[in-house]
């Protein structure tokens, strides 16, 4: 029999994390051969609720569940972890101004970063989910030096999955006829879906469409928007479809994507399609045996490259803004 995958869950007793958790546990993540140990951190306030959904857990008495640990210091939690998923940060709260979201989240994930780089597996794989993720995610794999930069990622596939939901929608046709979709960019109302490269049951997309005026305000803006939409109908953020995409990425790292599609992952670029080396941004990726791969060579049109620049240049705003503070 193998031995279990241990899977570090950050901000567990948070919403995201009522859905995340009991998915992971079930084999959603890794398959029904797999057992999993959840290590679950959370802040110290919110261990108490914690130890409640950890009993939740054990009354799903799921197969595939080897074992769960909780506590608040990630130098315990993240010991041996072979994944990481990083969903608890701290939220926007009134008044808030962008530099003291930065910092607080900073004083977070240069902690994590450091405790990752001490203590997980040699084979671990760190996905961000909280926000700002991309920069949350610079952050952590600035203060890891140990750990190669590939091993990082933010999660635009809560975007992505938006995307081919919208352009099935308008087209009538199943999710499954949507393939090579991508974000490009920040997972931020910057961020840009980009048709010109999906397909449609194999057809360009953006000519299937064949309405820029759509594409370019409605289709861009609703799945920009998407999170506030959300928020406005529901009087809280999304939460199981921002799990169920956190999901959808950490599988497709480790397994691999679908032959012939992609998938949208922000990584540190190595600068292809010119963003600035080492920022971590959105791309169309493939994935085999846990590595991923920037998909080279599409052709980028002035449309495009208008959108794509000006997300990566919200990104650099960021990098200098948490350079000054100290944090990378
Ligand atoms: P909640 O506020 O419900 O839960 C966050 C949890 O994190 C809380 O339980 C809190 O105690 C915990 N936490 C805070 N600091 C921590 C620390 N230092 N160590 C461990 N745990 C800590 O938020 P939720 O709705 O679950 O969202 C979590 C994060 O995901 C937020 O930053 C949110 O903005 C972000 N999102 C990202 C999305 C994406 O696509 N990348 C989409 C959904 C979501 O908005």
């Amino acid at each position: 029999s193998n031995s279990p995958v241990k899977v570090a869950v950050t901000g567990a007793a948070g919403q995201i994390g009522y859905s995340l958790l009991f998915r992971i546990a079930s084999g959603a993540l890794l398959g029904p051969d797999t057992p999993v140990q959840l290590r679950l951190l959370e802040i110290e306030p919110a261990l108490k609720a914690l130890e409640g959904v950890v009993m939740e857990l054990d009354d799903c008495a799921f197969p595939t569940l080897a074992g769960v640990e909780i506590g608040s210091d990630p130098n315990v939690i993240f010991d041996g972890a072979n994944l990481a998923l990083l969903v608890g940060a701290r939220p926007r709260t009134k008044g808030m101004e962008r530099g003291d979201l930065l910092s607080a989240n900073g004083a977070i994930f240069t902690g994590q970063g450091k405790a990752l780089n001490d203590h997980a597996a040699d084979d671990i794989r760190i996905g961000v989910t909280g926000n700002p993720a991309n920069t949350n995610a610079l952050i952590a794999m600035s203060n890891a030096p140990d750990i190669p930069r590939e091993r990082f990622s933010a999660l635009t596939r809560l975007d992505h999955n938006r995307a081919i939901s919208q352009l099935a929608t308008k087209l009538g046709v199943p999710v499954t006829e949507i393939t090579k979709m991508t974000i490009w960019g920040n997972h931020s109302a910057t961020q840009y879906p980009d048709l010109f490269h999906a397909e449609v049951g194999g057809r360009n997309a953006a000519e299937a469409v064949g309405d820029q005026e759509w594409l370019e305000n409605t289709f861009i803006p609703t799945v920009a928007k998407r999170g506030a939409a959300i928020i406005e109908a529901r009087g809280a953020s999304s939460a199981a479809s921002a799990a169920s995409a956190t999901i959808d990425a950490a599988r497709d790292w480790l397994k691999g994507s679908a032959q012939g599609d992609w998938i949208s992952m922000a990584v540190a670029s190595d600068g292809s399609y010119d963003v600035p080396e080492g920022l971590i941004s959105s791309f169309p990726v493939t994935t085999k045996n846990g590595e991923w791969e920037i998909v080279q060579g599409l052709e980028i049109d002035d449309f495009s490259r208008g959108k794509i620049d000006a997300s990566v240049k919200e990104l650099q705003e960021e990098r200098d803004a948490v350079k000054d503070l100290g944090l990378i």
